[in-house]
């Protein structure tokens, strides 16, 4: 299996993970390899066991535009520190350490605003750009970093809004960007 990613079995009968091997490298795993991580370990592998049978505790990324998903909550990785085929440690991460999207609008710009609220992607640089109706920059008028803790940033801007203007977002550490977006006063 040298250089291709390493397959898992979670023996929830016994309470372990397993490394699965392919011997004759054709993608399909053919034999069971090493016990990766154990109960003894890791106690938290009993709990998933009584999950019940038939079950099978999967981490869920969705590309469903139209669900709401929590950066903030909390996973649990188990993690071979010292690289001998054997988990040492568990520790947990949040979705927002290991997923990138955006740059948003939190807030519709609006005219005379001076600042624009973003959400991205953490430590992301994101611009804002005066653009045309495409999308296309023209102008920047700020910048700032995305915050950890809110997954946001505030970005001052050059000056105020004006309406009609279009404005495009841009992180430029993941070189990707929003679509356009009009300046248009608050509907009464
Ligand atoms: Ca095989
Ligand atoms: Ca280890």
């Amino acid at each position: 299996m040298t250089g291709s990613a390493t397959a898992y079995l979670w023996d929830l009968l016994n309470a372990e993970i397993v490394t699965l091997l392919d011997d004759d490298s054709d993608g399909v795993p053919d034999t069971l390899g090493t016990v990766f991580a154990s109960a003894a370990l890791f106690p938290g592998l009993l709990e998933a066991g009584t999950l019940g049978s038939p079950a099978l505790g999967i981490l869920v990324t969705s590309t469903n535009s139209g669900s709401t998903i929590s950066l903030n909550t909390r996973h649990t990785k188990l993690v071979d520190g010292n690289a001998d085929g054997v988990a040492d440690t568990s520790t947990t991460y949040r979705l927002k350490d290991v997923i990138t999207f955006g740059p948003l609008f939190l807030e519709s710009p609006r005219p005379d605003d001076t600042v624009v609220e973003v959400r991205g992607t953490v430590d992301s640089t994101v611009e804002v750009w005066e653009s045309d109706e495409e999308g296309n920059r023209i102008t920047l008028l700020g910048s700032a970093s995305i915050v950890y803790e809110t997954s946001s940033a505030v970005i001052a801007l050059t000056g105020p809004l004006e309406e009609g203007e279009f404005l495009v977002l841009r992180d430029l550490t993941l070189d990707i960007k929003s679509n356009p977006r009009e300046v248009v006063p608050e509907e009464p």
